[in-house]
This record gives structure tokens, sequence and C-alpha cells, in this order.
């Protein structure tokens, strides 16, 4: 036991996305989403790139976000679990395809806004707050064969509407909402986190940063709605978080390390801050990139800033000039990190860093001086049950604990952290590969990667951990 409570008010509970749990693809009017086109295997890393062969799904491929874990018709069940673990809200995103099912519909699909009512009456039942995402990579696939998806401007305009739908729809259940998952992901996996597709000769880098200036209005047009339409509501951005550390005291690595946390912050300085900062003015001039504007955005993302910084944290991020180490230090990563010779890594590669994300709140906090929520942290593991169906993710728990303890430190440094959302309370497909295998729940699914699997859902030794945890306000980890 230490010391230490957490806040009385602090939002535990735990994060899902439409796409990687819903399933139903097709269901209740739902339209295809840039997801749904995204197969297991080898291809994916390169279609999440935006160098995608077709698209409509292809009848030779697995697609796992078509039947997810079913969320869509079992949520009942998984929401009565998370309410067994104490939990006080649930972090899911509303795919936009569901109600507005080729993006640009001239009326919303009322069946799958009436899903979502159902949805977010059964949280409240519980007790459980519902945070929700406007966009977790899910860009129905008609906006993309139309208009290139947000390389348009069009885009803007469909998703203030889209907004505005559900804003106004579920003004009276949803308090805290969020624009943009991971808005960075763009970037990185271009395809993934904006719809984009590319082909041989285009000039990727303006083509992302012309697409990140209009999901930057459109995501300044949703806080502008928002607070327009739920005066008591907040709305905040979400930044896929992890600082970068140098890997060296050499002042070229450590130069270097700020330029790539830059690349992050760019958008969280815009959505929080109203402007765009003044290094990547000289970026976009150092590499020829002319972003088109129109007259009043500087006004529109001046006057809607975010309400709370909404991050992701599952590790730090190590970076080097040297050729030597990078040659030798790679690392699995989305982010181009090198491997930082200190922390150990996951089944997937993925760093493990517990004071890195003390670092990270730490820095957010210093640079916005507006409330956190931690909106996602977790580690993805290949749980096997034993004979009797059991899993005892030890090493979950002791990933869990070592990171709430620092987000506690945190807390007692001064920073504002309003709540914990961990990823995939319940088992659902993995972003990153695709895999069913790749579980960070409290909750098993039985459910592997080719699709095979009853569905049921039973409780790993998490599930009572973090029912513990939250009971005794962080204080009994
Ligand atoms: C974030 C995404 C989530 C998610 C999580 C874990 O990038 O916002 O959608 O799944 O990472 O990643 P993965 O599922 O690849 O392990």
């Amino acid at each position: 036991m230490s010391n230490f409570m957490f806040p009385e008010n602090f939002l535990w509970g735990g994060a899902i996305a439409a796409n990687q749990a819903e399933g139903a693809y097709l269901e209740g009017g739902k339209g295809l989403t840039l997801v749904d086109l995204l197969p297991t295997g080898e291809s994916r890393r390169d279609i999440m790139k935006g160098y995608i062969p077709s698209l409509t799904p292809l009848e030779n491929e697995f697609y796992p976000s078509h039947e997810a874990i079913d969320f869509y018709h079992r949520y009942p069940e998984d929401i009565a679990l998370f309410a067994e673990m104490g939990f006080k809200s649930l972090r899911i995103s509303i795919s936009w395809a569901r109600i507005y099912p080729t993006g640009e519909d001239v009326q919303p699909n009322e069946e799958g806004l009436q899903f979502y009512d159902n949805l977010f009456d059964e949280m409240i039942k519980h007790g459980i707050e519902p945070v929700v995402t406007l966009a977790h990579f899910d860009v129905p696939v008609a906006l993309i064969e139309k208009y290139g998806s947000w390389r348009s401007r069009k885009l803007v305009e469909l998703f203030e509407t889209y907004s505005r739908t559900v804003l106004a729809r579920y003004k009276d259940k949803v308090k805290y909402w969020m624009t943009f998952n991971e808005i960075n992901m763009l970037l990185h996996l271009p395809f993934l986190g904006a719809g984009l597709t590319f082909k041989e000769g285009d000039n990727v880098k303006q083509i992302q940063y012309q697409a990140a200036h209009h999901q930057l209005v459109a995501s300044a047009l949703a806080v502008k709605a928002c607070h327009e339409l739920i005066p008591d509501a907040m709305i905040g951005c979400m930044l896929a978080a992890g600082s970068f550390y140098p890997y060296t005291c050499n002042p070229e690595d450590v130069y270097q390390g700020m330029e790539k946390d830059r690349e992050s912050y760019f958008f969280i300085d815009v959505q929080s801050r109203g402007e765009y900062p003044g290094y990547a003015k000289r970026f976009f001039r150092d590499h020829g990139l002319n972003i088109e504007m129109e007259p009043g955005d500087d006004q529109i993302l001046k006057e809607h800033t975010v309400d709370y910084i909404g991050f992701s944290y599952y590790s730090s991020r190590t970076t080097s000039t040297d050729p030597e180490v990078i040659k030798n230090m790679t690392s699995g990563n989305v982010f181009g990190s090198v491997a930082n010779p200190y922390l150990d890594k996951s089944e997937w590669g993925w760093t493990i860093d517990p004071k890195g994300f003390r670092i990270t709140a730490n820095q957010l906090h210093d640079r916005y001086q507006k409330p956190l929520f931690v909106v996602e942290n977790g580690l993805g593991a290949n749980d096997e049950p034993a004979a009797d169906g059991t899993v005892d993710d030890d090493y979950r728990i002791d990933y869990l604990q070592r990171h709430i303890a620092e987000m506690g430190e945190a807390i007692q440094d001064g920073v504002n952290i309003i709540g914990y959302t961990s990823w995939g309370p319940i088992d659902i497909v993995s972003a990153s590969s695709g895999e069913m295998r790749k579980r960070y729940g409290y909750i098993y699914v039985d459910r592997d990667n080719e699709g095979k699997g009853t569905l049921k859902r039973e409780k790993k030794k998490s599930f009572d951990w973090y029912k513990k945890v939250i009971a005794s306000r962080g204080a009994d980890l």
C-alpha cells in the first residue's frame, strides 16, 4: 500500500475503438471504413503507410475488423464486466460510417445513431461516464475513393456535419469528447491515421501536411460545435505521446530529440495554443511545402482550442545521429526510435519505460498547462490460457502497476491528470498488427488470429487486480 490516493473524481476506466471491437462491419446500415480494408498478414504495414492495392475487401484475405469481438451485439455483457471492475469511465469511438455510410449522405443513418444511444444508456445505467472519440482511424471508404480522404478540403465540411450530428444527438449523455485519435499517426501510418493513399512520385510530405491542416481546422470546428452545443462538456485532442531521449549527450543527438518531439507536438501546439509554431513554418519553408490555408483558418484555430490534452503512452523513444548506433539499435516501432539499452521490451518490441510516463506527463503539463487525460496505456501480450481456462497475466499487472505508480508521482509533481483509461480492457484486435493474439485485456476473449473461437469472455487474473486498484483509488497497487 502506498500513502498516495488518486483524486476522488478521477476517471478510472478503459478504452476501446469502434473498428477494433464492434465488428458487424456491414450491419445496421454501416458503410465501409478504412480499417475494413486492413488485412492481417504481410501487406498490412504497406497499406497502413498508404500503398493499397484495392479499395474493396479482397476475397482471399482475412479482415479482422469485420467481426472483431462482436462488441456491437455483446456490449451489455462487456459493460457489466467493466462495471464490476468499478469503471468510472469508458472511452469508445463512434464509427463515422455508421452515422454517414458514404460520409456525405443527406440524412444520418438512424440505426447507427440508435446503436450509440443504446450503448451510452447501458454505460450510464452502470454509472460509467462515456468518453467519446469522434475519429479513431475510420474514414468512410467512399470519401477516400471520391476525394482522396483528408488531402481534400471537402473533408473539413463533411467532418463538421458529422460532428455536429453526434454532438447534438448525445449532448445529454456525453460530457467528454475527443477529436482525432493519435492525430500525429498521420505522419507515420498515413493510411491508418487519415485514409491517405499514395502513388509513385507523390510528394508525400506535401500531402501529409496539407491533410494535417485540414484535420486541424476540422478539429477546431468540432471544438467550436461542442462548446456551442454542450457548454458543460470538455473536448480534447489526442496525441500518441512518449518523449524522445537523446542516445548520448552529444548536442546533435539532443537537438534531434527536440526536433522529433516537435514532429508530434506540432499538432498539439496548434490544437491547444491555437497557432502554427515558428518551427513548423520553418519546416515548411525548408522542405518547400506550400500549405493551402483559407482566409479565416487562422482565426478558427485561434478561437477554438481544446479543453484538455488526451494522450496515449506506451513507451518513450530514443534518438541518435550516429549511423553506427542507428544500424545496430533498430527498434520495431513506427516512430523511428533506436533501442534504449537501459530498458526492456515487450514481446512485440515495444520499449517498457514507466519512468518515461512520469517524464512525458510532466513535459505535456509544462508545455500546455491544461488538464491531461491518459486515454491509452497498457501491455500487449500473447496470453496463453491454462488447461482450466485461467490466464495468470502477472506480467500485465507488473506493467500497469509500475505505470500507475509513476502516474501517481506525476500527480504529486503537480500535473493535473483527470483520468486514466487503460487500452483494451477487454481483448480486441490490435491496430498495428491486426492480430487477436496481441492482447491487452483484463477480460480474455476466445478468438484467434484466423477469426476462430467462441468469442466467450473470461476474467483474467488482472481483472480482480484492477478492481482493487480502482476501489482503493490507486493506493493498493
Ligand atoms: C494506439 C491506437 C489504438 C491501439 C493501441 C495499441 O496506437 O490508438 O487503436 O490499438 O495503439 O496498439 P496495437 O493494437 O497495435 O498494439
